[in-house]
Parts: structure tokens; C-alpha cells; sequence
């Protein structure tokens, strides 16, 4: 087992409880403490360390720090796209005070590795929408885009100065059963399973043809690690890096979902997330992951439909 003492922060999110779970089967439960704002998610309780943290209080962070000889942070709080539109001056002092609290603290605790996800959210409607290759035209246009993209400018800038290890994945859409999403403009993948299976219908609050790019979370978890595990001199780039598993339309998962519940029906009424959408990148070019660390999805539309009908209680 590995000797790490790993700090997540915002662990009761969609990513967190599931990143919390594989980090504790590789550095052991006592190893690994949870925090997020709230009281422990169901999937948190009694299952190892947990501790109520505000991700921006800077004294409570260092403070647990100390009290657990903690090597390594995962720092996951963040308001999403769609709830960063509704309040953004809210949404940018989460996202950039967490962030930068902890890169000041990383480099003062000389702790041996950050790691904070960033988002396809960074992109624009100026960005080239297809294959969008990891270094292009980057004009965000929702504060949860900016802030994204002020991060890892400012990762890299405390990866350039101080020589801290911070790393970072630019997470398309992630869809997962154990837990659920909160606030963003992908959330639909999710939502469209659980409808499917209670009620054989779904309302999208996308149009038929919007294609984004997507991930299963599994996948998203063992690249998140797996970026974490890489030797430093394999990472090109400190900016976080693009990762891709699958790109689909609502039309097309709702097709995957009728090959396991042949009449389930979806309709469509586009919401302020539609415009959200229509500047994202329909897929992600993410070579270079694949050539500096090795990146590699397992999960495509059918095998993830499949997988996530299973598991939420269908066929
Ligand atoms: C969102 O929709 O806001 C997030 C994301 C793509 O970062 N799922």
C-alpha cells in the first residue's frame, strides 16, 4: 500500500465520493480524509476520515493539513456551469479563493502534489468545435469557463515559479450511477438514466442534435489517478490536459436507452443551458494525454447505457 496521507476537498460531489472510494483502496481508508461543506455524504459515512471544510478557509485546510501529515490535496469544490450563470461573482470567488488559498498553502506545506480538475467549459464559441485539439483559441464566455481557465494559468504559474506538482484534466461531461451531478450544463446524461427507468420518458433540456463530449466516471477516475501516478517528467504541459472518452447528441443516448427499454421516449425544451452548450466543443482531441501519460478510455455509449441501466436497478 502507498504512503501518501491524501486530503480531498469537496468530497461529497459527483466526483468526490467516487475518487474518495479508489483512493482509499490504493492508500488504504485511514489515509484518506474526506471533507466537504456539508454533513458526509451517505457514501463517506463511517468509511474512513471525514471533516466539514469550507474549501475557501484557508486557516481550517492548513489546520488538517497538520492534524493528518497530509502529502497530497484534491481540491474538487466548484460551482458548475449552469449554477455559476445563475449567481457568478459567487461562482468565481469559490472556484479562484479554493484554488488559490490552496496553491499558497501547497507551496508554504511543501506538499508533494495538488491536483485540480479543470473543465471543456475553459472553450468558446471562437474555439474550433470539433476535435478540439489542447492548445487552440480559448475565450470562455461562462464565469465557471473563465474561473477554469484562470486556474490552470494559475497552476502553471505555481508549477513555473515555486516548483509546485500541481496536475490537471480538462473533465468532459461525466456521467455516473453511485452518485449525482449538481449545477452543469452536462447533467442531462445523467438525469436521462434515472427518467428512462422510473418513468419510460425524459425532457431534455437540450435539443436533439447537441453534441458534447462525454466520459463515464470510471474512466474518469482512473485517468485522474493515473495522472496523479505518472513520473512528473512525463507531463508536458502544466496547463490541465484535454481528456475524451465519447462525443453523443441527447438523440443518440436516447437511442442506446432503447435498445435496453425499447419504449422510452424523450422530448426536447431547451433551456438557458442550450446557449451554455452551443459553446462548447462537440468532441475533444486529447493525443496528447494519450502520448505523455498513456491515456486510455474503456467506456463507449453502449458499453456505459449498458452499464449504468444495471447498476441504477434495470435491465
Ligand atoms: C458542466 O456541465 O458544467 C460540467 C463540466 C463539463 O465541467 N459537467
Amino acid at each position: 500500500m502507498k504512503k501518501d496521507k491524501v486530503l480531498v476537498i469537496g468530497a461529497g460531489g459527483q466526483i468526490g465520493v467516487e475518487l474518495v472510494a479508489a483512493l482509499r483502496h490504493l492508500y488504504g481508508a485511514d489515509n484518506v480524509v474526506a471533507t466537504d461543506i456539508r454533513e458526509a455524504h451517505p457514501m463517506l459515512k463511517g468509511r474512513g476520515p471525514y471533516e466539514i471544510l469550507d474549501a475557501m478557509d484557508g486557516n481550517a485546510i492548513r489546520a488538517i493539513i497538520s492534524k493528518y501529515g497530509i502529502t497530497q490535496v484534491y481540491l474538487l469544490a466548484a460551482l458548475l456551469s449552469a449554477t455559476g450563470e445563475k449567481d457568478p461573482r459567487r461562482a468565481w470567488d469559490i472556484n479562484m479563493e479554493s484554488l488559490l488559498q490552496l496553491l499558497d498553502i501547497a507551496v508554504q506545506e511543501k506538499l508533494a502534489k495538488v491536483y485540480w480538475p479543470s473543465s471543456i467549459a475553459v472553450f468558446g464559441p471562437t474555439t474550433p468545435r470539433d476535435n478540439t485539439p489542447q492548445q487552440t483559441i480559448i475565450e470562455p464566455r461562462t464565469v465557471y469557463g473563465i474561473s477554469k481557465y484562470a486556474g490552470e494559468q494559475w497552476c502553471q504559474y505555481y508549477n513555473l515559479r515555486w516548483g509546485l506538482d500541481v496536475r490537471s484534466l480538462r473533465y468532459p461531461g461525466l456521467i455516473s450511477w453511485r452518485s449525482a451531478p449538481g449545477g452543469g450544463t452536462t447533467d442531462y446524461a445523467v438525469e436521462i438514466y434515472h427518467e428512462a427507468l422510473k418513468h419510460g420518458r425524459y425532457t431534455c433540456f437540450l435539443s436533439e442534435d447537441t453534441y458534447l463530449p462525454m466520459m463515464y466516471m470510471d474512466d474518469a477516475i482512473r485517468g485522474t489517478i493515473e495522472l496523479m501516478e505518472a513520473p512528473a517528467e512525463k507531463l508536458g504541459t502544466r496547463m490541465a490536459y484535454n481528456l475524451s472518452a465519447m462525443s453523443f447528441s441527447p438523440r443518440e443516448i436516447a437511442e442506446a436507452i432503447r435498445k435496453h427499454i425499447p419504449d422510452f421516449a424523450i422530448d426536447y425544451a431547451p433551456d438557458f443551458r442550450q446557449q451554455i452548450a452551443n459553446g462548447w466543443p462537440r468532441s475533444i482531441d486529447d493525443s496528447v494525454a494519450r502520448a505523455h501519460w498513456g491515456w486510455k478510455h474503456d467506456f463507449d455509449l453502449a458499453l456505459m447505457t449498458a452499464d449504468m441501466l444495471k447498476n441504477l436497478g434495470g435491465k
